[in-house]
């Protein structure tokens, strides 16, 4: 029997060198992307969010959060392959305890993490995220730090890692560069193996 989970994308180049933004995607073998998606992907976007279709059985959200700033603004929008779709291309958070959990499917060995920040998706600069954790775990119980960010002004920032785990824990501890207090993340994506 065809059981879609059983598909396993392959990586369109096999062969990358192992450094990070250039390392194959980590999916999980449920991820399906809309074929109108794929086609709006350059060539050098070969690497988005993770995601699982919400109407397999059994299937968990792949991102999940403390709080979203409106309908059109949750968790799911991090990981959504887009950073092109407008201000509702993010999730959005102004939570007192702010924070994006990914769970990949399975155990990877994850290499690199890049995150896409309110400059990304075209909105102000002063909105990138300034201090946030990365952490990572196996099991969703233990967790490792893995990258500390500490004053921060970037659009676009990438975490070289090495770390085997099945989820990733976005902590945002200063949401922006000014008093502005929503944390804006247009899209995390997790590279690995
Ligand atoms: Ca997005």
């Amino acid at each position: 029997m065809d059981d879609p989970r059983d598909r396993v994308r392959k990586p369109r180049e096999p062969h990358l060198p192992p450094v990070p933004g250039r390392v194959r995607p980590v999916r999980p073998a449920q991820h399906h992307r809309p074929r109108q998606q794929r086609q709006h992907r350059g060539p050098d976007r070969r690497v988005r969010g993770l995601r699982r279709r919400p109407d397999e059985p059994g299937a968990e959200p792949p991102a999940t959060a403390d709080s979203q700033c409106a309908s059109t603004e949750g968790p799911e929008k991090a990981v959504n392959g887009s950073t092109s779709g407008g201000n509702s291309d993010k999730w959005c958070s102004t939570g007192g305890t702010k924070f994006l959990r990914i769970d990949l499917g399975a155990v990877h060995r994850i290499q690199s993490v890049t995150v896409h920040h309110a400059a990304a998706g075209g909105e102000d600069p002063a909105w990138n995220t300034r201090d946030f954790d990365l952490q990572a775990s196996a099991d969703g119980s233990t967790w490792t730090t893995v990258a500390q960010v500490r004053g921060s002004t970037a659009g676009v920032s990438s975490h070289p890692m090495s770390v085997d785990g099945r989820y990733l824990l976005v902590k945002i501890l200063t949401p922006t560069q000014t008093t502005d207090p929503a944390a804006r993340l247009y899209e995390v994506e997790v590279y690995g193996t």
